[in-house]
């Protein structure tokens, strides 16, 4: 190609720019070509072409456009040529720019590959413009070399697709390796690193400083990979070396495999102190105080070694399997323990030794020990542990049964205990000077629970296990089977069970019959009120147990009493297993008066023993704040607990809370004990949806003094759940707790919806004198609301009692479909 210089053009400093030029504007046919050398293309399969160059305004030409062109092609070759693009000007120059010999130069740049040979050629195509060349620039793009996260990656070559990315693996520095993957990172065609992926770490033993694994100094170590630098050795152990990865343990001192690498070294834990036995006849309690030094560990752990002293000092035994250690013998993680079935007036000695998790590495360590001798009492006698049936009758079973293995003593009598099969809550207890007997005035083709123990001067053994024995059908089974009601009626008059029937005995047998827990005979045990002491302190501590506050933990608080707030933790008591138990406190600042009300609920519940009646642990009058401690019901009170399942248990569930209820209020009735209060908000529900009747104290303030109730308290008057006569003429009654309890139905069977609604209490009373009724709940089914609806009887002696109430839904329960009659549980 011939090439035209048109004029030598100049840069922004007025220097020369030597350029390939031009411009054969006014030649027909033009085809001008300006080749390159061989270009290397040193492995790159994508190249970049910078072109800068100027190009004339055709219009600005004198004489007319004639063939003017406005733009050249480009290409290039490999094997031959291939057009790569035509190439337009963003600017041209026209005559008067050239006279002021401005530069108007344009850069275009473009890209190409994927190239596959060594190199290749260049070449622009004029097809008749007026061009400079300026300059050409080839080049390609590289990721440089590069150091992250510890790992290197070379320099590497883009791929030849415009938005490919070429996998490069890292190489981990020195004394470093890769952390769960080798590092890699991604080099895209614009030769930049992207995407990193993984990364590596200075191996144990060494930290990362300034981009590089530096050793760990003397006394440092580095254990794991994940932790950053090298860390001080912990207490009692060294690092004699640079480059630890663990350190060893102090002479005396030692570590177990799952101590973690920055815990300190430990050594065994000294004796337990200030051990202390209470013997109670066979059994001996043993307590003791944690060790003075713990080894620097938590895990410290008590062992039991029991040994009998021999008679005539012929040494000591080991004492046999027959021994047994509540919770345990060794392992015990508590400071205390029970050993059971010890020998009676045998003299015993306990070795009490304190372990850690490193004592079994610490053989050398001599074991420390605190020893106690203890003299065993005399012992109640060794459960009865057979119970044979003899002749069977169709209401009679003869029973026979072998003395005790160990009778610790001369047997005065043994007690036989029987109930028909699932009725355990009503019992009876008959006695005998011998070996057998026969128990009369049972039903027929029924099955009888025996058990039997046996009395010595030292007072009762266990009950045996329980025999079951079936007394002969019965001619007239149906009439029987048919209303066991009705067989109760003719024949056990003191007893209002359902169900229940009394055994004929022989005079010599003494015989005491249970009803849910307490002696119904031969007087039934009421409930005393506590106004009867004279001193308020008295009925207390007659009633509640004291309670020493340092075997209670209070761990959070559950709700606001009335008298403070309520709380909840666990109760050690010496002794027994840990439960935990609600806390009710008396804030501050109390008077005298209000000591004596808040202790006064004590004094009543502590009277009662009934699974369905919350039960008092006992109180804290020794210290401040009093307290009062009583089980624990995960549940809270019914009425939130309802509120918050609404809808989520069966009709069967339903009923047999209230159940419960009606078994507890049956229990306060028979003892006498008026409740006033009764409201779903008052019972309690535990983990096992058990109810139990709480709040016992609003009952002695109306009893007291019913002015005063009303007057200072008279916010407080439950209305909605109150009998009319009680609201009227406070007149409170088992009866009006019988209202109060259909109440409760009305507010289990609707999930806990608030009776009467949004209604005054004015309108309440008003409505319920002029015969209005709740309606029935949603789903209820109609058996219960007829039992509601029963229990708002204007006439109170029309209201069912509590025990044919209980009567009624034990039928439900057993068979839901049953149309319930009042009528078959009456007595
Ligand atoms: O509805 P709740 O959770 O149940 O809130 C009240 C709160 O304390 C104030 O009385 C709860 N509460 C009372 N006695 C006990 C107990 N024995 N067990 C569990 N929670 C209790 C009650």
């Amino acid at each position: 190609m011939r090439i035209i210089p048109l004029s030598i053009p100049i840069d922004e400093d007025y220097a020369p720019i030597h350029t390939y030029q031009v411009c054969r504007v006014m030649e027909q046919n033009q085809n001008n070509w300006l080749h390159t050398n061989w270009i290397l293309t040193e492995g790159a399969q994508r190249v970049f072409i910078e072109l800068k160059f100027t190009l004339r305004d055709c219009n600005s030409l004198p004489g007319g456009v004639g063939t003017c062109k406005e733009t050249f092609n480009m290409a290039m070759k490999e094997s031959r040529y291939i057009k790569i693009d035509t190439i337009a000007a963003d600017e041209s120059f026209t005559e008067l720019d050239l006279g002021d010999r401005v530069m108007k130069l344009n850069t275009e740049v473009r890209d190409l590959g994927p190239l596959t040979h060594k190199g290749f050629y260049l070449a622009f195509q004029d097809l008749g413009a007026c061009i400079a060349l300026v300059s050409v620039r080839v080049f390609y793009k590289r990721c440089p070399f590069l150091v992250k996260s510890l790992a290197e990656f070379q320099d590497t070559i883009p791929g030849s697709e415009a938005s490919q990315l070429v996998e490069v693996v890292g190489r981990c520095v020195n004394n470093s390796l890769p952390l769960y993957e080798p590092p890699r990172m991604h080099c895209s065609t614009e030769g930049e690193w992207l995407v990193p992926i993984g990364k590596c770490v200075c191996q144990t033993g060494f930290e990362e400083i300034n981009g590089s694994c530096q050793v760990c100094k003397v006394g440092f170590y580095r254990s794991l990979l994940e932790s950053l630098a090298c860390s001080k050795c912990p207490p009692h152990s060294m690092a004699r070396q640079a480059g630890s990865t663990a350190c060893s343990c102090e002479d005396g001192y030692y570590k177990i495999d799952s101590d973690p690498p920055n815990m300190a070294c430990t050594r065994p834990p000294s004796a337990p102190r200030n051990a202390i036995s209470n013997v109670n006849e066979t059994s001996v309690f043993l307590e003791w105080s944690v060790p003075m030094e713990t080894g620097g560990r938590k895990d410290v752990r008590y062992n039991i070694l029991c040994r009998r002293v021999l008679p005539d000092g012929r040494g000591l035994e080991e004492c046999g399997p027959n021994v047994r250690f509540l919770p345990r013998r060794v392992g015990l993680t508590n400071t205390s323990v029970m050993v059971a079935d010890l020998q009676s007036h045998t003299n015993y000695s306990f070795l009490l030794e304190a372990v850690n998790g490193v004592s079994e590495l610490a053989k050398d360590h001599a074991k420390q020990y605190v020893s106690l001798n203890v003299t065993t009492n005399q012992a109640a006698p060794s459960p009865v542990s057979v119970v044979r049936k003899g002749l069977t009758g169709k209401s009679s079973i003869a029973l026979s049964w072998a003395e005790p293995d160990r009778p610790n003593g001369i047997i005065l009598e043994y007690e036989i205990k029987y109930f028909e099969k699932e009725q355990d809550s009503s019992y009876t207890i008959i006695k005998s000077k011998e070996t057998e007997m026969e128990v009369e005035g049972l039903k027929p083709s029924s099955v009888y629970i025996f058990q039997v123990r046996a009395r010595t001067s030292a007072g009762y053994g266990a009950f045996s296990r329980r025999f079951e024995f079936q007394t002969s059908p019965y001619c007239e089974y149906t009439r029987q089977r048919y209303c066991t009601l009705t067989v109760m009626r003719s024949c056990a008059p003191p007893f209002r069970r359902c169900g229940y029937s009394k055994a004929k005995q022989d005079p010599e047998e003494e015989k005491m019959h249970f009803h849910n827990g307490h002696i119904k005979f031969p007087g039934v045990r009421t409930y005393i009120d506590p106004l009867t002491y004279e001193d308020p302190n008295q009925a207390v501590h007659e009633f509640a147990q004291e309670i020493d506050v340092s075997f209670i933990s209070i761990e959070r608080i559950i709700g606001a009493g009335e008298f403070g707030e309520v709380c909840s933790g666990p109760l050690r008591l010496p002794g027994k297993r840990e439960i935990q138990v609600a806390i009710k406190t008396l804030k501050a600042g109390y008077t005298e008066q209000q000591r004596r009300d808040f202790l006064w609920e004590a004094s009543i519940m502590g009277q009662f023993n009934h699974p369905n009646i919350i039960r008092l642990e006992g109180v804290v009058t020794k210290s401040k704040p009093v307290m009062i401690i009583t089980e624990y019901m995960e549940n809270g009170s019914l009425d939130t607990f309802l509120k918050k399942n609404d809808a989520q248990f069966t009709v069967i569930q339903l009923v047999g809370m209230l159940r419960g209820i009606a078994s507890g209020m049956r229990y306060l009735s028979d003892m006498g004990y008026v409740h006033r209060d009764l409201a779903a908000r008052n019972i309690l529900v535990n983990s096992n949806l058990v109810c139990k009747v709480s709040d016992f104290g609003l009952s002695r303030v109306l009893e007291d003094d019913p002015e005063a109730a009303y007057t200072t308290r008279g916010g407080k008057i439950p209305i909605r759940w109150t009998a009319p006569e009680a609201i009227a003429y406070r007149k409170f009654t088992s009866a009006s707790d019988v209202w109060s309890y259909g109440i409760v139905m009305w507010e289990v069977m609707s999930y806990g919806e608030r009776p009467y609604w949004e209604m005054s209490n004015q309108d309440v009373i008003k409505a319920v004198e002029e015969s209005y009724r709740l309606p029935g709940p949603m789903d209820c089914p109609e058996a219960l609301y007829h039992l509601m609806m029963d229990c708002w009887q204007r006439e109170r002696s029309n209201r069912p009692k509590f025990d044919e109430i209980v009567c009624l839904l034990d039928k439900l329960i057993r068979n839901p479909r049953t149309h319930l009659l009042i009528n078959q549980c009456h007595i």
